[in-house]
């Protein structure tokens, strides 16, 4: 039984340590600094609600310096704050110690494992869904799949996630989920926030998708990755379809006035295409469009 430690106590982070928890696993959140973990403190633990469920989970928490030793971490911050997180808590990892990555998109997870030499960092593509109210309770938003993987045999720990109920599949192919994801999120997320518009009215822009997803699939050929290249065009609509009356999660960041993770999809997808000597015109005329929308704040 590992103790796991779990840095970023937001909605994915808060979802993944009340199901650690509730297998009777020892958890610990790591919190920015103490005012947070005062506050956190005062305010007695988390609130997970799963359907008609609510539980609450008193988990100790403490800030990234705090002294004990760390053997199994789930990083569970956005993409850009990956990074200096990891690099706060090197000092504190054993040698051979896990970090689960849980961001999305592609980039920080090589920046992470280039910055933890020691560790053992896993990739985990998540279709899961959760998000935390203001109040700070985190509510599960229906099902989900975890993809993660290295090419080295599936760890023992794993039995603390099936015994979470955490849903995850082991695989060596986790590159391949992680472009996959995100050539998905690159046709549909950056045309709904220039558009305004929810999932499903995509449907109205078929041209504009259809077009995106032939570049993508031309990226992920020359970026060797023919398996997420194939079907992306179907697998995109299927998607709009299923999260048609959704708004994408870029969206809601840009509503919600926070950062995005443009840099590690579009940004991403457009470095790679670029090192590939790639000129993807619908791609780069959507991130020119996008990063202008974004910088006049609207
Ligand atoms: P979130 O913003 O809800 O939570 C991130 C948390 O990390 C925040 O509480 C933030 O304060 C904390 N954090 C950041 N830097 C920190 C630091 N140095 N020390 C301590 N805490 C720190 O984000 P989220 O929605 O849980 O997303 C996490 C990742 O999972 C993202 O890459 C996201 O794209 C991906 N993801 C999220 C969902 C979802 O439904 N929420 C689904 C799939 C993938
Ligand atoms: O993952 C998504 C997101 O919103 O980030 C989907 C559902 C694929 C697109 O909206």
């Amino acid at each position: 039984m590992a103790h796991w430690h779990v840095l970023g106590a937001g909605s994915l982070g808060g979802l993944w340590a009340c199901r650690l928890a509730q297998a009777k696993l020892p958890v610990t959140l790591l919190l920015r600094d103490s005012a947070r973990v005062a506050s956190y403190t005062r305010g007695g633990g988390l609130t997970l609600i799963d359907g008609a469920h609510q539980q609450h989970w008193p988990l100790p928490a403490e800030t990234l310096t705090a002294p004990e030793p760390i053997a199994h971490l789930l990083l569970a911050c956005k993409a850009y704050d990956a990074l200096p997180a990891a690099q706060a808590l090197a000092p504190r990892l054993v040698p051979g110690a896990v970090v689960l990555l849980l961001q999305n998109g592609l980039g920080s997870q090589q920046a992470v494992a280039q910055a933890l030499p020691h560790a053992r960092c896993i990739a985990v593509s998540s279709t899961e869904g959760a998000w935390r109210s203001a109040q700070g309770a985190i509510t599960r938003a229906g099902a989900g799949q975890n993809w993660l993987g290295d090419a080295a045999a599936p760890p023992a720990w794993l039995a603390d996630l099936r015994q979470a109920h955490i849903p995850f599949e082991w695989t060596a192919a986790i590159e391949m989920r992680l472009w996959r994801k995100l050539a998905i999120n690159c046709a549909i997320n950056p045309l709904t926030v220039l558009l305004g518009c929810a999932n499903g009215e995509l449907a109205q822009h078929r041209d504009a998708v259809d077009g995106l997803c032939q570049e993508l699939s031309t990226l992920l050929q020359a970026c060797n990755q023919p398996d997420a290249a194939a079907g992306l065009n179907e697998t995109v609509w299927q998607v709009i379809a299923s999260t048609a009356s959704n708004y994408s999660s870029m969206l809601q960041d840009v509503r919600a006035g926070r950062r995005t993770e443009v840099d590690y999809l579009l940004g991403y997808a457009l470095n790679q295409a670029h090192a590939h000597s790639l000129h993807l015109p619908a791609l780069e005329a959507l991130a020119k469009r996008l990063a202008a929308r974004l910088a006049a704040g609207v």
